[in-house]
């Protein structure tokens, strides 16, 4: 579970096996997304008390930022 709040992802690494799920949990004033910075994922603008999931089925290191704030960037690593 990661949390989306005061502009920030907590924890920014985080690790998982592949085929692991991730949560993001959305507790900000504003809305936030949760963007591949390949894209090969994106969630909508989700505002607070909302949760986006998704599964990593591929090895590798996944960089992710907010499109809304491009300095929030986090970083999921699937091994
Ligand atoms: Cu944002």
């Amino acid at each position: 579970m990661v949390e989306v709040k005061n502009f920030a992802f907590m924890p920014a690494n985080v690790t998982v096996p592949v085929g692991g799920k991730v949560t993001w949990k959305f507790d900000d004033s504003t809305a936030h997304t949760v963007t591949a910075d390949d894209n090969s994922f994106s969630s909508s603008p989700m505002q607070g008390g909302q949760t986006f999931s998704h599964t990593f089925t591929t090895a590798g290191t996944v960089k992710y930022h907010c499109s809304i704030h491009p300095e929030m960037i986090a970083t999921i690593v699937v091994k």
